[in-house]
């Protein structure tokens, strides 16, 4: 299945890359992003990910995008203004955080990170914008490409705590379930080697056109789709392909996917989910919410 939507970044142009994400709505991108970096952005959210379970007292795999940062004594390791790590410390700590912050009534920890994304070194995305991806963004969109940091996340995944991995569903269906506004795109970097010992992601690597049902009694605002129909029209057709850290999988927000994660698995995966949207279609209901919206620019280099 993977034939014709595996590429390599050291290979295969932009204009390339996003050429194959017109006609298939998804592409395996080997190398797209330099792996040593990569794993330190790895090692960064195993430990802020281990502080904040021991504060809370329990597992929280779901994480904002500084959750990546962590104080590094390489300088050649930088965020994304440039910035090196050498003397931060790590997000909980910078933040303040403390456990009335989850979940008290109707408050979400995440928010304040929301809010004061642009304050982090957010080293991810110093390496989304030094690599060829914004090129892909702009060559496939045609226009400016805006990312909502709130709708970017940071999560791991591991076979003992498989009742937080994510059934099949389309992106960005919790906030909204109407076709026009699935315009945006999403980038899934695994921030180690995944697939065999680790939980990757399994997709239908297709471009499809609608958003799927919900299961018969569900009320929105739902994110999942009903697990039966995408097994009887795209069953047959699933892939789990195997990454190592560096590659990404880039696919539109019709494209249907489920975190791959067998019994079997050892290791645990760690991974950020980056969201573009263009700037004519962003979605109402994603423009509406709070936090930081960044401009992700075409490198000086991009072909107009
Ligand atoms: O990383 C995973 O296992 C799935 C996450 C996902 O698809 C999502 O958050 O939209
Ligand atoms: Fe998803």
């Amino acid at each position: 299945m993977s034939n014709g939507i595996t590429m390599d970044a050291r290979h295969n142009s932009p204009q390339e890359v996003a050429g194959v994400l017109r006609e298939h709505g998804c592409v395996l991108l080997r190398n797209a992003l330099p792996r040593r970096p990569v794993l330190v952005a790895g090692e960064a959210v195993k430990a802020n990910a281990g502080k904040l379970k021991e504060l809370l007292g329990q597992e929280v795999n779901d994480m904002p995008l500084c959750f990546t940062d962590r104080r590094c004594p390489d300088s050649s390791i930088v965020g994304f203004n440039g910035q090196s790590l050498e003397t931060f410390s790590d997000p909980i700590e910078v933040s303040g955080f403390t456990p009335a912050w989850f979940y008290e009534g109707e408050r979400n920890y995440r928010r304040w990170f929301w809010e004061h994304g642009a304050d982090f070194p957010n080293v991810l995305l110093g390496l989304i914008v030094r690599s060829n991806l914004p090129d892909i963004y702009h060559l496939l969109y045609r226009e400016s490409v805006i990312c909502s940091y709130q709708h970017c996340s940071v999560r791991y995944q591991r076979a003992d705590i498989q009742h937080k991995s994510y059934t099949f569903h389309q992106d960005v269906s919790y906030h909204s379930r109407d076709p026009l506004d699935h315009s945006g795109l999403t980038t899934w970097i695994p921030l180690c080697d995944c697939g065999i010992e680790a939980p990757s992601l399994e997709v239908y690597p297709r471009a499809i056109q609608d958003v799927l049902p919900v299961p018969d009694g569900v009320t929105g605002p739902y994110l999942f789709c009903d697990t039966q129909t995408v097994l009887d029209r795209y069953g047959k057709d699933l892939w789990a392909p195997t990454f190592s850290a560096g590659d990404v999988l880039i696919f539109n927000h019709f494209v249907v996917h489920r975190t791959y994660i067998t019994d079997g698995m050892t290791k645990e995966r760690q991974s950020v989910d980056f969201r573009v949207f263009p700037r004519s279609r962003f979605p109402a209901q994603v423009l509406g919410r709070r936090g930081w919206l960044l401009d992700i620019p075409a490198s000086a280099t991009a072909p107009a």
